[in-house]
């Protein structure tokens, strides 16, 4: 327990001001209790408060990434453009917390180091790292975790890091006053989504950009456009239905296609080149499930990812770049991504590719970065390079549950909870979109918002009839984590090194986090729900 001055009781704190902090705020207001956000930036927003990088846009449409708890938000909120971009997401995020009234229950400026339950009182003891050096604490009979599956920044430890004389920008943790790049060589490491969507922004403005890839990445054209008003009406004059809609897909997206029955396999190429012209010139992830066995059968995925592969091909004017930016891993099996002119950046005559996937980057110098005899000499570098993702945030916060048992030490061979909502031996403590929920692997508000409501839905229960504690338990644990396996286990998922698995952290247990499929999840979410919470003892 820490000796910080008490600050106050709660009956609930919620770490995290995203948008899964902000309802979860909003619903146990609803149900009457005292609930506290404590949230380390200065703002709400969560991912979009952080992601400012040049570029930064959502791959899910705006009409579907957004709020549906409130019909008249909905209706209300106008988007501009068919994905919206971070400073329109984060005005969103703003409105939703002034027009329910939010800021007054939530302190900014805050981390939360130590979240210790308390065996007597049968109550979480919470520690808050003020900005301004203040040391508090704070306890609440419930604790949600709304901290984000993509919060903790992986910054590599390049050797000579502290040599480097210009800047260094993580597009996770982007300075809010934006970077001037007019007249800059600009080194750009990583080629996920954060790169993929900044690559073709900062090429515009600077000087020379140099990008260093370890790993080539399959990505589909976004074909962004400004949002039609007539179409945006269209949606909402039946938003319920294209809502009911986009919950039964597996990825709760409604895509511009319906989601393929049908094996990559079964179709002769003519057709699937139709099928496949007619998605990328449509753009978006409607692509990526142009056929139902993608994920399942080598042969499918092969035909996919050739498709993709000649893209790039036929786009790229230098064989040898073309080649280098050509992926051989298995198609979609890391986070699929969507771009707007990313391949056509390779042509521009200031922009170079360095290949670092047989000789990694060796260090930074003061003047650029070093691969094999080469200085690249840069004036700023740009670290696209991920996240610690869906554990990073939540083992770094001295989580320490009954018997003094550290999270980190329960988690020591990879993240284990039930359902992703709960673990044994943390009472009283919920995750939203935890590992071992499909979070990631689905439209985020969607997941958000459902596991929400199934928190709000539990504590109620847990007032209505008298109990103090819910806890998973361990065999439902076992029984979930084994599941959560086995599906993943029958996909193509696992076969590459993806941040699904962990394999982007060095030293980090390789499991695959997220559960596929959210439909069934949402299903078996209700079904413990209506049993009386199965597989968690209420006490
Ligand atoms: P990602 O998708 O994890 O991409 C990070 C990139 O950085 C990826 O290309 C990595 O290569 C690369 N990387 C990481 N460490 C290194 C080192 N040490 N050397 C060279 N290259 C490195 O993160 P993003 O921010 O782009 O996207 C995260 C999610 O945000 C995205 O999936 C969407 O959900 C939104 P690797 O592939 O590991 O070889």
């Amino acid at each position: 327990m820490s000796d910080s001055p008490q600050i106050a009781d709660h009956d609930v704190i919620v770490v995290g001001a995203g948008f899964a902090g902000m309802y979860m705020l909003h619903r146990m207001r609803e149900l009457g209790l005292d609930a506290r956000v404590y949230e380390r930036a200065t703002g709400v927003g969560g991912t979009w408060y952080w992601n400012r990088y040049p570029g930064a846009r959502c791959d899910v449409e705006s009409m579907q990434y957004s709020y549906q708890f409130d019909k008249d938000l909905q209706q209300e909120w106008d988007w501009s453009e068919r994905y919206a971009g971070q400073p329109e997401i984060l005005t969103y995020a703003n409105h939703v917390a002034d027009r329910f009234n939010l800021r007054d229950a939530i302190q900014f400026e805050t981390t939360v180091q130590g979240v210790v339950w308390d065996e007597t009182t049968e109550r979480w003891s919470v520690t808050l790292h003020r900005v301004d050096g203040v040391v508090e604490n704070a306890t609440a009979q419930f604790v949600v975790m709304a901290t984000g599956c993509l919060s903790s920044e992986n910054t590599p430890k390049f050797d000579g890091m502290e040599t480097f004389e210009g800047p260094i920008f993580h597009t996770g943790k982007w300075p809010h006053e934006g970077v001037e790049f007019t007249g800059m060589r600009v080194a750009v490491i990583g080629t996920g989504s954060s790169a993929v969507q900044s690559i073709p922004v900062i090429a515009e403005q600077c000087e020379a950009l140099t990008v260093f890839q370890r790993t080539p990445n399959y990505s589909a054209p976004a074909r962004n456009a400004p949002l039609d008003s007539a179409e945006q009406a269209a949606v909402k004059a039946n938003y319920d239905e294209m809502r009911a809609e986009a919950s039964i897909q597996n990825g709760a997206i409604l895509g511009r296609f319906p989601a393929a029955l049908d094996s990559a396999l079964d179709a002769g190429p003519e057709e699937i080149k139709r099928r496949l012209d007619e998605r990328w010139a449509v753009g978006g992830f409607s692509f990526y499930g142009a056929f139902a066995d993608t994920a399942l059968n080598r042969d499918a995925n092969e035909l996919m990812a050739e498709y993709a592969r000649a893209k790039i091909r036929s786009v790229v004017d230098d064989p040898a770049t073309a080649e280098a930016l050509t992926p051989t891993n298995t198609f979609a099996c890391k986070r699929p991504v969507l771009d707007t002119g990313y391949f056509e950046t390779f042509n521009m005559p200031h922009v170079s590719l360095v290949d670092v996937s047989q000789q990694p980057i060796e260090r930074f110098s003061k003047s650029g970065v070093i691969v094999g005899d080469t200085n690249y000499e840069v004036d700023c570098i740009v670290l696209a390079t991920g996240f610690d993702a869906m554990t990073g945030t939540l083992l770094k916060m001295g989580i320490v549950g009954r018997d003094a048992l550290p999270l980190g030490d329960k988690w020591e061979a990879g993240p284990r909870t039930y359902l992703g909502l709960g673990v044994p031996g943390f009472p009283n403590l919920f995750t939203v979109s935890g590992p071992g929920s499909p979070s990631v692997l689905t439209n985020m508000i969607v997941s958000i918002e459902q596991h929400v409501d199934w928190i709000t839905d539990c504590i109620a229960y847990i007032q209505a009839n008298g109990h103090h504690t819910i806890e998973a338990t361990e065999e439902a644990e076992i029984e979930w984590v084994d599941h959560v396996n086995t599906v993943a286990d029958a996909t193509l998922f696992p076969t590459c090194n993806s941040w699904y698995l962990g394999a982007n952290i060095p030293g980090k247990t390789r499991v695959f986090m997220p559960l596929i499929g959210f439909p069934p999840y949402v299903e078996k979410c209700d079904e413990v729900a209506a049993n009386g919470y199965e597989g968690f003892v209420l006490a």
